[in-house]
């Protein structure tokens, strides 16, 4: 069977898990902490970073842009992304904005939490910050009254925006509230958390 290496705590990982299961692909999964001493992480990606998907001829692939699109590419069943070249460059468009907003929770979380405090950099923070918040109000501004980004149906931008949500709430819940500020996102939130593959991927510490 083919494997996933992930943490529980990774978006990036939560975006495979939901992918896999929307799609009814069943995988082995592998906790792996690439923090962690014991982490396989580096023997199987370079770059160290989870999630890795090792496919049956042993090939790991990363990362989880890649991963996702495999996925999809597995079964014709419930497709994450659009076929036409237009639409598919919109929604990938998207899952860029998703995945940057994933990109700069990450880098406060590195700072705040793996640098000692003597060290950091506030205004890194803050940086990271407005990304963030930018990045929630144009997802915001663009899903606007619709139930879904694109064909009105559950896609690979939904995926990517409730992973970047899930994880901003778990490390961000002190800084602010992106419920009360993004409430459109947190109707989607809620609607998209309703299906199995969100609400038994939550991140949890
Ligand atoms: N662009 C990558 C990002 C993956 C990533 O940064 N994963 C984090 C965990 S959430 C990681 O493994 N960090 C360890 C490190 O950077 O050394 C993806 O989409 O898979």
């Amino acid at each position: 069977m083919e494997k996933l290496y992930f943490s529980t705590t990774s978006p990036y990982a939560r975006k495979v898990r939901i992918a896999a299961a929307e799609k009814n692909i069943s995988f082995e999964s592998v906790l792996d902490v690439p923090w962690n001493d014991d982490t396989k992480a580096i023997a199987l990606n370079p770059l160290g970073k989870v999630p890795i998907w090792v496919m049956r001829d042993g090939t790991a692939l990363f990362d989880s842009r890649v991963i996702v699109e495999y996925i999809d590419g597995l079964s014709p069943h419930s497709p994450l992304f659009p076929q036409a070249f237009a639409d598919r460059i919109k929604v990938k468009r998207w899952e860029a904005m998703a995945d940057g907003i994933m990109d700069a929770s990450l880098a406060i979380f590195s700072e705040r939490r793996k640098r000692p405090a003597a060290l950091q950099y506030p205004e890194w923070s803050e940086r990271q910050f407005g990304k963030i918040h930018r990045g929630l109000q144009t997802m915001s501004d663009e899903l606007a009254r619709q139930d879904y980004f694109h064909g009105g149906q559950l896609g690979v931008v939904e995926i990517g925006i409730a992973s970047a949500l899930g994880y901003v709430g778990l490390r961000f819940s002190e800084d602010f509230s992106w419920q009360d500020q993004y409430p459109i996102l947190s109707a989607l939130y809620d609607r998209l958390m309703q299906r199995q593959s969100f609400s038994e991927t939550v991140p949890v510490l």
